[in-house]
């Protein structure tokens, strides 16, 4: 598997932005320093996921972040990202490794310390845990408690991240829990200056996880 950070999570969400606008927003995020960025579409067709994602891995390749695929590991085979985050109700991480091999990263999402444990005895590189807080990203998921995100850090050897509402001013919740980093959408992708606040909750993320 190729190394990879999780501390600064970027997620995207190109919801109510032109194409342009989008990719802009997308490298700002990168030149201010995300981690790692995941590519989250829910609307689009099979041939305009792919499209996009090979623009947004020109600009990811360019910044040497790897670039992950959220839900379709076909889509992430097709135009060779680094790697797919699988939901619950997303392909098997088992089935994913074997079509996959061993150098694409896997990501899960889990809820529960079962999960977690399955998810990683399955093959799963890292696991993103949430909604820590309530959001205003379009997504399925119930809150899931600071407690049970400890449980599942203490219960898996593979780095953990939280997920969900976390912006600059309550990252600090998860002061004490040996997460890996943070998963953040809307707090970078509609700030008004998404390099800067890359940059803010970055730092914030490397002092909550030293
Ligand atoms: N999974 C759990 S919460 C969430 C996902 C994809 C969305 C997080 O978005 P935001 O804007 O950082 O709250
Ligand atoms: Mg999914």
């Amino acid at each position: 598997m190729r190394n990879f950070d999780t501390t600064l999570y970027f997620i995207t969400d190109s919801t109510g932005f032109s194409e342009e606008e989008f990719l802009r927003r997308t490298e700002e995020a990168l030149k201010g320093g995300a981690t790692i960025l995941q590519l989250r579409e829910k609307e689009k067709t099979t041939r305009e996921y792919i499209s996009l994602a090979e623009k947004v891995h020109t600009l990811t390749k360019k910044y040497n972040v790897p670039l992950i695929i959220d839900d379709r590991v076909d889509v992430a085979l097709a135009m060779c990202a680094e790697g797919v985050h699988l939901g619950q109700s997303d392909m098997p991480i088992s089935t994913a490794r074997k079509i996959l091999g061993d150098d694409f990263i896997i990501g899960a999402t889990t809820k529960t310390v079962p999960q977690a444990l399955e998810a990683y005895k399955q093959g799963a590189d890292y696991l993103g845990v949430g909604a820590i807080y309530p959001t205003t990203t379009k997504v399925k998921t119930v809150l899931t408690s600071t407690e049970t995100l400890d449980a599942i850090c203490k219960a898996v050897p593979i780095p953990v991240n939280a997920i969900g509402g976390l912006n600059k001013n309550n990252i600090q919740v998860i002061e004490g829990i040996d997460i890996a980093g943070f998963c953040v959408v809307s707090a970078i992708m509609k700030a008004a200056n998404p390099k800067g606040e890359t940059e803010i909750l970055l730092k914030l993320a490397k002092d909550l996880t030293n």
